[in-house]
């Protein structure tokens, strides 16, 4: 950059700062979310938010933002902003945060992630001069993640599991720490969603929300101050200056007027998986899905076991990975995948819950055995949340079959969340994959390998429950682009 332009930038964010130092409250409509009775903060709140008495240093931050939404110099600014050229103005971030019921798995959330990936990307193409930003959650605890010896599994950002800048590509994201290190511990507005207590009215699907009681216990409470505080995965002192729950039915879209109308700089839905996708399975969702692509170094481990035991690698499959998800469009059946059929042997709670669509080991095994012969092959790769007395016996009537065992230094360092998606790396990249029913995690390994180029015949396919070898199989989500 040129020394002119820097001087340049210096002095306008020396008179931005400058002009944030005189900041007026707008009357109390103005903060209204217009689509709601009842959801508008009070004047008292939001006087409470930017008290003059209030810590010094989350005043600093608030005037920042109050400057852009909340005070008449703000026509002053926007003047600035027309007269700048386009990418020397950096227009203040505006937020949306969310939290998913905290009794789901990593693969539900991965899709709560891309119904929420889908509302902001939607929210910035409508509102041109807001700079909407997806704070991502933080992963953990989950039930899921019992390995005591690897301590607490929580407060784990998502570049441990995903490639942020991938994720970039498809929406502007940031770790929930960068948030705390760019705003304080504060969020503005944290609507609980839930459904409506009365359920379906006559029969009749209607988009709607409205501002409700409280139906269900929330992790949200009023603090002595008069603010609000709660579960922040792990972080305390988190401040809310105003919690409302809120009824809904409908798609993520569905809450677009509610946030449009609204003058706060940050806005989280606590379970989010309340809101459905809005079209699920079309060129957009695939989009979001593309976007997330696993971290690289876990791509790594999952590619070297695959070359070290299952003969298998991205040359010989097929399955080369473009660098940039955008750039990468396959054709079903170019991809041929290793020597190898990946079996997800889901079991656990799955034993209980469906217990007659899982089957026993033995029966799993049989099924598995038909088509390596079918395929003419040896070798099966096992990902599994069973013990490992449970993998023992799948072996005995399965001999070929193996798994992957992560070194010490892997699960140290990655996690069970991270091993769980190095199994799914590898299941992805097999000649065949047989999934278990309803399996979430199953449904990721089949995303996955549309996305790399796989035949469908190869991918959409399950384990039948006990005494069946036919059932009904999976619903082929295709690709599109
Ligand atoms: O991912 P997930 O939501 O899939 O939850 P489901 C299952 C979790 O168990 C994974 C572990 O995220 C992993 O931590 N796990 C399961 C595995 N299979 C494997 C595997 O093959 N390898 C490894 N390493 N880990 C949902 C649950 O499970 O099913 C919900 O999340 C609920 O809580 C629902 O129980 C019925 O969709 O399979």
């Amino acid at each position: 950059m040129k020394f002119l332009d820097r001087l340049f930038l210096l002095l306008l964010s020396i008179f931005f700062n400058s002009s944030v130092k005189f900041v007026k409250l707008v009357p109390e409509e103005e903060y209204c979310d217009s689509d709601l009775k009842g959801a508008c903060e009070t004047q008292s709140q939001i006087s409470r938010t930017f008290s003059p008495d209030d810590n010094t240093d989350f005043r600093e931050k608030s005037d920042a933002v109050s400057s852009n939404r909340f005070s008449k110099e703000v026509d002053n600014e926007k003047q600035l902003r027309n007269e700048e050229p386009k990418h020397i103005y950096h227009p203040i971030k505006r937020y949306i945060l969310y939290d998913v019921n905290p009794g789901e798995g990593f693969n539900l959330r991965r899709d709560v992630y891309m119904r929420l990936a889908s509302f902001v990307n939607k929210l910035r193409q409508e509102q041109k001069n807001e700079t909407w930003i997806l704070v991502l959650p933080p992963w953990g605890p989950l039930y899921h993640w019992q390995s005591r010896d690897l301590g607490p599994q929580f407060q784990i950002p998502w570049s441990l599991f995903f490639d942020l800048s991938s994720l970039n590509k498809y929406v502007p994201v940031m770790e929930f720490k960068d948030y705390l290190n760019e705003n304080g511990p504060f969020v503005e507005k944290v609507y609980h969603l839930q459904h409506y207590a009365e359920g379906w009215k006559d029969g009749q699907w209607e988009e709607k929300y409205d501002v409700r009681d409280c139906i269900n216990e929330h992790s949200f409470w009023e603090d002595e101050t008069g603010n609000y505080t709660g579960w922040f995965w792990g972080y305390s002192g988190i401040q809310v200056f105003s919690f409302t729950c809120l009824s809904v039915q409908g798609h993520a879209s569905t809450l677009k007027p509610l946030v449009k109308n609204s003058k706060v700089g940050s806005i989280m839905f606590d379970r989010a998986e309340v809101v459905l996708h809005d079209h699920f399975g079309d060129q957009d969702f695939w989009k979001v899905r593309r976007s997330m692509r696993f971290a690289k170094h876990l791509h790594k481990i999952g590619d070297e076991f695959r070359r070290k035991f299952l003969n298998s690698s991205d040359e010989t499959d097929g399955t080369p990975l473009h660098d940039d998800w955008q750039m990468m469009k396959t054709k079903p059946g170019q991809a041929v995948g290793g020597p190898y059929v990946a079996v997800h042997l889901r079991r656990k709670d799955f034993l209980r819950g469906r217990p007659k669509e899982v089957p026993s080991l033995k029966h799993a095994a049989e099924q598995v055995q038909k088509i390596l012969h079918k395929l003419k092959l040896n070798t099966t790769f096992v990902a599994t949340d069973a013990p490992q007395k449970e993998f023992m016996e799948f072996k005995k009537y399965l001999p070929g079959a193996i798994k992957y065992n992560p070194p010490q230094k892997v699960r140290q360092q990655y996690l069970d969340g991270g091993v769980a998606i190095i199994d799914q790396w590898i299941c992805a990249h097999a000649k065949y994959f047989i999934g278990t029913y309803e399996s979430t995690f199953s449904f990721r390994i089949q995303d996955e390998r549309e996305i790399l180029g796989f035949d469908p015949d190869t991918t959409f396919n399950r384990l039948c429950g006990n005494g069946k070898m036919k059932c009904e199989q999976p619903s082929r989500w295709r690709i599109i682009y």
